[in-house]
């Protein structure tokens, strides 16, 4: 599949823009003055914005605890999403739900949560109200190789797969559940895209690395499933740069190796993609240093606002917005 020079470009927007903001946001982190735990996607950008950029905006998406990149790629307000995590009124869940709560229906992005494996069944049955309104649109799981392992994605799936569900699940395998490797986890012989498979869910393994790839292997997801033939998983191997909760790199704790670490990095997505739209003439380097300031300098405003927005009425505390803003769109 050839895919246009606006999606090129959009794919590489999308990624240099997503690892900018978190960029940002580890280098402000230790001013204290993002209260919520931070985790960060630094490393897996080519995932999120493969897949966002593949669903239409009136499709549904939910998250995990790292989930920045999602809600970018699905549409998500980037100034809203800095000021939740500053905790302000402003924010996408006005100041109550910080980094790991993040929710916009007007863009489809039916939220995140910090349960692992929570949001599983949410998706499946935003999947199944879909299916009942006989919409023509889907629902997306975004999901880590770890929250496979609980027990509700396997009801979830299958029920997903008996009732034909327009679900698109999304694992991002980066190795690690926090510091556990997926080698001491699950069976090694037995790859996850396979055991979903057994499952009765059509699958496919994807580079998480090479945005083109995974545009493309969603393209072909989606379309199965808004065919009417029922759910599909992508299983995105990946790697998360930073530690598993905070802007820091922790490899000097010793659960995973330098040696795999800097592997990895050979893999960054970002110059790989810049540089083969570079070489195939889809890109200049002004552009390219054109599209960065633009994404700077977008950065820079959006902090901005979150930082000079107000925190939330401490009388609003208790006021129901989270169910209001879910039952608006469903
Ligand atoms: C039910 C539950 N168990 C444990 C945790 C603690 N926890 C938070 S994130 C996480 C790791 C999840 O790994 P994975 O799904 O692979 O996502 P990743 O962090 O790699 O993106 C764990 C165990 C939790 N939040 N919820
Ligand atoms: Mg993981």
């Amino acid at each position: 599949m050839t895919i246009t020079k606006e999606i090129s470009i959009e794919l590489l927007r999308g990624m240099k823009r997503i690892r900018l903001v978190e960029e940002g946001i580890a280098d402000r982190y230790p001013q204290g003055k993002m209260r919520c735990p931070m985790h960060l996607s630094i490393g897996q950008e080519a995932a999120a914005i493969g897949v966002g950029l593949a669903l239409k905006p009136s499709d549904l998406a939910v998250s995990s605890h790292r989930a920045h990149a999602h809600y970018l790629s699905k549409g998500g307000n980037l100034k809203a999403m800095l000021a939740e995590i500053y905790g302000k009124a402003t924010g996408c869940s006005s100041g109550r739900g910080g980094s790991m709560h993040l929710v916009d229906n007007k863009i489809g992005f039916m939220g995140s949560t910090a349960i692992v494996g929570n949001s599983i069944p949410i998706g499946v049955g935003l999947a199944l109200s879909l299916q009942l309104k006989k919409s023509p649109d889907i629902s997306t799981v975004f999901c880590g190789d770890g929250s496979i392992e609980e027990g509700v994605f396997y009801e979830s799936a299958n029920f997903a797969a008996v009732r034909k569900l327009p679900v698109l699940f999304v694992c991002e395998n980066n190795l690690y559940s926090v510091y556990s490797h997926l080698s001491v986890r699950q069976p090694h012989t037995r790859k996850i895209h396979k055991m979903v498979e057994a499952i009765g869910v059509p699958t496919m393994l994807v580079d998480g690395n090479d945005p083109q790839a995974v545009y493309e292997a969603a393209l072909v997801a989606i379309s199965f499933i808004r065919n009417g033939q029922g759910p599909f998983f992508l299983e995105l191997t990946t790697y998360r740069w930073r530690e598993h909760c905070g802007p820091n790199y922790d490899n000097d704790i010793g659960y995973r190796t330098e040696e795999e670490f800097q592997e990895w990095k050979q893999k960054d997505p970002i110059p790989f993609f810049e540089e083969k739209l570079l070489n195939d003439h889809i890109l200049d380097k002004l552009t390219a240093k054109h599209m960065e300031d633009e994404i700077k300098s977008e950065i820079k405003v959006a902090f901005d606002f979150a930082e000079t927005s107000p925190f939330p009425e401490p009388d609003s505390a208790f006021q129901g917005m989270f169910a209001e803003k879910i039952t608006d769109n469903v």
